[in-house]
């Protein structure tokens, strides 16, 4: 090699692909990618993104700073991100129709805790959704920001119906006058009153923020009421129904709007994230299309028929059943516990979580449910046969008894199913090759 060459040497990139330059994590990737082909995913807040948005999310923006607002960066270069970022903030108005978007949240619960700054002050009191009656972490956990920074009072379901008891949360609300009501669940089936929530925050004062991370997608193609309409301002991920990136989204009036962007940043975030704005923007461009309504149609046919399947072989579903992409099954009427019925599925290839379930009397780590959603399996488009397949193939699971014959026959089974509804076939990209 010439002088000139080792000097230019110095400081290259390598150019040679992932799986030559670090085998390890090339590795992992694989083996990860192997498990998302070959099981079942059914945890409610997951999905698989498409190969679009794989690409941006593994793109050079990823090297861009860009603190600041499109046309008001802190940083030159910004031009092009300009674009991105105004595309995603167009493609949000048009799919959900607020009056101002933030695309720059990392996270869920980013955008929470971004909403609660830009609409009240640390020590208000919030009324949130009780963790284990369905409601988030941010909803005023007692071991979250939320909880530690507000005064949260929670409210829940009522006990005959397991359903959102909008009586009590009336109660509530008119005799502690919050500033701020909470709605939006992590682990509720039924359809959410948008609409009584602010009638009932109009009652008492408050202003009403509404997380809608779990239902999106939903909302976006009309198969859940939007609360935009309903609401001072909305949160969401991306990356559950909505199919996108992991990442957040904040909707809200145009009176909070400056709120909203200053808690964002400065307030609460440096340098946004381009590379993951550019795959919300695509994502947002998926889920404008009319497939997408199809998508989220048969997502809420998969969930109904897994739930009425799951309710023959005798399991009791939370609330009845579902309106929604996600089921949960309480268990206390088997003899298993959430924790056990995770492990056994997961040795049959079924990915679930263990959940709280209403007035829950085990702790979080063992729970008495587990939540079921349908958004990743309806992406490898499996229909209302393969939901019925699976709720008797989980039940063969469950009522195992830890036996490795039975499971291992359960996996093989769900193996054969996977392999019938191909994840990513023959895709190299996914693996985390070079985009180079
Ligand atoms: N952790 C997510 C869920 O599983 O619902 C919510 O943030």
């Amino acid at each position: 090699m010439s002088a000139t060459a080792e000097r230019r040497a110095i400081g290259a990139l390598d150019p040679r692909p992932l799986r030559e330059t670090d085998p390890a994590v090339a590795a992992s990737i694989d083996r990860e990618l192997e498990r998302q082909r070959t099981g079942l995913e059914l945890i409610a807040s997951e999905n698989f993104v498409s190969r679009g948005v794989l690409e941006a999310t593994g793109c050079v923006l990823t090297n861009k700073y860009a603190e600041g607002y499109p046309g008001r960066r802190y940083y030159g270069g910004c031009e092009f991100v300009d674009e991105v970022e105004n595309l995603a903030r167009e493609r949000a108005h048009r799919l959900f129709g607020a009056d101002h978007s933030n695309v720059q949240t990392h996270s869920g619960s980013g955008a929470n805790m971004t909403a609660l700054q830009a609409l009240t002050e640390p020590g208000a009191t919030l009324l949130g959704m009780d963790l284990s009656h369905g409601g988030h972490l941010t909803h005023g956990s007692h071991v979250n920001f939320s909880g530690l920074w507000y005064r949260v009072v929670p409210y829940g379901v009522r006990a005959s119906d397991r359903t959102i008891d909008y009586d009590a949360l009336r109660a509530t609300a008119l005799e502690v006058r919050p500033s701020v009501i909470i709605a939006g669940a992590s682990a509720y089936p039924r359809r959410i009153d948008f609409g009584r929530f602010a009638e009932i925050a109009e009652e008492c004062g408050a202003r009403v923020l509404v997380d809608m991370a779990h239902i999106a997608g939903l909302v976006a193609t009309g198969h859940h009421p939007s609360p935009v309409p309903h609401a001072d301002v909305v949160t969401t991920t991306t990356h559950k129904t909505l199919r996108g990136p992991r990442g957040g989204l904040i909707l809200c009036r145009e009176e909070h709007a400056k709120a909203v962007d200053k808690a964002v940043f400065p307030g609460l975030q440096g340098g946004p994230l381009m590379h993951v704005i550019a795959a919300k923007a695509v994502a947002l461009g998926e889920a404008l299309r009319p497939e997408f309504g199809e998508y989220s149609d048969l997502v809420v046919r998969n969930a109904r028929a897994l739930g009425r399947r799951l309710a023959e072989h005798g399991y009791d579903l939370v609330a009845g059943g579902t309106d929604t992409h996600l089921l949960l099954v309480d268990l206390r009427t088997t003899d298993l516990t959430g924790r056990d019925a995770e492990a056994l599925l997961g040795r049959a290839g079924i990915t679930v979580n263990k959940n709280t379930v209403p007035f829950e009397t085990r702790s979080p780590f063992v729970a008495s449910g587990i939540r079921i959603g349908t958004a990743a399996v309806s992406t490898r488009s499996m229909g209302e046969n393969e939901m019925e397949r699976i709720a008797d193939l989980m039940h063969r699971a469950l009522r195992s008894e830890g036996d490795d014959a039975t499971l291992s026959a359960v996996d093989s089974e769900v193996r054969a199913l996977c392999a019938d509804f191909p994840l990513y076939p023959q895709d190299d990209r996914v693996r985390g090759e070079s985009l180079a």
